[in-house]
């Protein structure tokens, strides 16, 4: 892998190219109205090119092409040992061009370089291949029947899947969606959100170079409410899979009822827990941790630990270890490869973090770190990281979901407060728990609300665990492991009498 260094990096900028254009069957193309949008760098407030706008007329072409390729099995009717190798080559090619795509998500979201480069993009291959390796690995079934009878349960693929995806991780999360689908057979369009669209589109070019055939993945650039509910209502599409906030989640659930009942499968937000508990030793290794749960990419992240479920005994000490942790977390040029926390996603976006953080002061919460937007001369749109004490569970503060870098913390006296305090909340897609007892963590992993709980750490775990919400956080699906394959299969029942 590349060694980040500022050399390095400034010759990679130098040569950076923006491919601008939708990818539909295959090609690289403007969209039919010929309309274009802005891309801002949200660390300068630049707008640095313009990228295809597509609308209604341009998803009915990459569906229409995904539907054609799809029944004509370029993709669905290869064996799988050929899609995986295929499917192989592509995520070499992402590794090949790492730094290429780390950087275009660098200028497109603000996000640290060292990120992008040695987590998103680095994942973003690894699940390809993950799930490029399982395809030749899962067999079908056959059903327990008496001799006189022969039942076959076979996966076969869904069709044309559309994917709405968010700007956080946005090549990790196409690449999410991408592994399963295509190592199942299925056309694939990905409608990337209209700010971070640009490694998406080169995700769709490498797949081409790999030999994945035209029209199987298509990338259309442009509005959610244009390009996505489009996809969400169009009846030749069988599946949407979403990752975004719970609004636009439940749209498509009317989406699906309006038109074919396509399956839907939802990601959505998130207001995780990070319970310490009494017996906690090391208190520098569990504040790293609760940093990183709550301020990685900025704390723009679905399973950000935003609330500190601390037992009231440790708040103080534990507080301490993690002001002095926060003091390696840098902020400022997300080019600069010793930074770890670059900018907002976008000026709108920073005004929704500040003004809950006003909020959170209204209400009665102390600020005991950052609060304010900085580095103003930038142009760029950077949040302090941020942390309030004395905060109730009640608060707005703990209970909506900031999708910036504001920890909220709160203190429990007795396990039963800790984990009716976790799960006083809408929504349930992760949490953490620090505890030297196993009895402790077994009995309290049980009775989290969450489709993550992770012990003495913060993780989502690797490709082989699935990741998906509890309650209001997901429905229908998860992501990574095999449990995804199944998310993008029809399950097809053969049945054989003897003669
Ligand atoms: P959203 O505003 O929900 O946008 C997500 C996607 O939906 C974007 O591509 C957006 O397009 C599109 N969209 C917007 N309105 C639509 C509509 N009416 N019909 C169809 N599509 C529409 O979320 P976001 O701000 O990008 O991301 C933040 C949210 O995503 C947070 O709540 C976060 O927790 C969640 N998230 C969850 C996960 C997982 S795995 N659970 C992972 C990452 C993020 P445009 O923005 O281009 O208009």
């Amino acid at each position: 892998m590349v060694e980040l260094n500022h050399q390095v990096i400034k010759e990679a900028l130098a040569s950076l190219e923006f491919h601008t254009k939708a990818i539909i069957n295959g090609k690289a193309v403007d969209a039919l109205s010929g309309k274009t949008f802005p891309a801002e760098n949200p660390a300068t407030g630049q707008v640095f090119t313009h990228i295809a706008l597509c609308g209604e007329e341009d998803v009915e072409l990459a569906v229409q092409n995904a539907r054609e390729v799809f029944e004509r099995g370029d993709w669905s009717r290869l064996a799988p040992a050929d899609r995986r190798r295929i499917m192989v080559k592509f995520a070499d090619l992402i590794d090949e061009h790492a730094l290429e795509l780390a950087l275009l998500e660098v200028v497109e979201a603000g996000k640290p370089v060292s990120e992008t480069l040695y987590t998103d993009i680095h994942e973003t291959a690894e699940c390809i291949r993950w799930h490029a390796e399982a395809t030749d690995k899962i067999y079908d079934q056959v059903c327990p029947t008496s001799r006189d009878n022969l039942g076959m349960i076979i996966r076969e693929p869904i069709g044309v899947v559309a994917a709405v995806l968010p700007w956080n991780f946005p090549a990790q999360m196409a690449a999410w969606k991408l592994g399963p689908a295509l190592s199942m057979g299925n056309s694939i369009i990905i409608k990337p959100a209209e700010i971070t669209t640009l490694s998406t589109i080169r995700l769709a070019e490498l797949a081409l170079e790999a030999g994945i055939p035209a029209g199987v993945f298509n990338v259309i650039p442009g509005e959610g409410s244009v390009v996505g509910q489009a996809l969400g209502l169009h009846m030749e599409v069988d599946c949407c899979a979403f990752t975004g906030s719970t609004s636009v989640g439940r749209k498509f659930l009317e989406y699906a009822a309006k038109s074919n009942l396509k399956r839907i499968i939802l990601e959505l937000g998130g207001k995780s827990p990070q319970i310490v508990m009494p017996d906690v030793v090391d208190l520098k290794t569990t504040a790293q941790h609760v940093a990183a749960a709550a301020f990685w990419n900025m704390g723009e992240n679905c399973s950000s630990g935003s609330r500190l479920i601390v037992h009231e005994s440790l708040k103080e000490p534990l507080l301490k270890a993690l002001l002095t942790e926060m003091e390696g977390w840098q902020l400022g040029d997300p080019l600069d490869p010793e930074v770890k926390l670059g900018s907002m996603i976008g000026q709108k976006h920073m005004n929704n973090v500040l003004s809950y953080i006003e909020k959170g002061l209204e209400e009665g919460a102390e600020l005991r770190l950052g609060g304010k937007q900085v580095l103003k001369e930038t142009g760029g749109y950077f949040v302090e990281p941020t942390i309030f004490d004395n905060v109730t569970n009640d608060m707005t503060i703990a209970q909506e979901e900031i999708f910036g870098p504001v920890l909220s913390v709160i203190t429990f006296k007795t396990e039963e407060e800790a984990i009716q305090i976790a799960n006083d909340t809408n929504y349930g897609l992760a949490s953490s728990l620090h505890t030297e007892n196993i009895h402790v963590a077994n009995r309290m992993a049980r009775l989290i609300k969450a489709g993550t709980v992770s012990i003495n750490c913060f993780s989502e775990g690797d490709s082989t665990a699935p990741f998906g919400g509890f309650k209001q956080s997901g429905f229908g699906g998860r992501d990574k492991s095999l449990a995804a394959h199944d998310q993008y299969a029809e399950l097809k029942t053969v049945w054989y009498e003897n003669r």
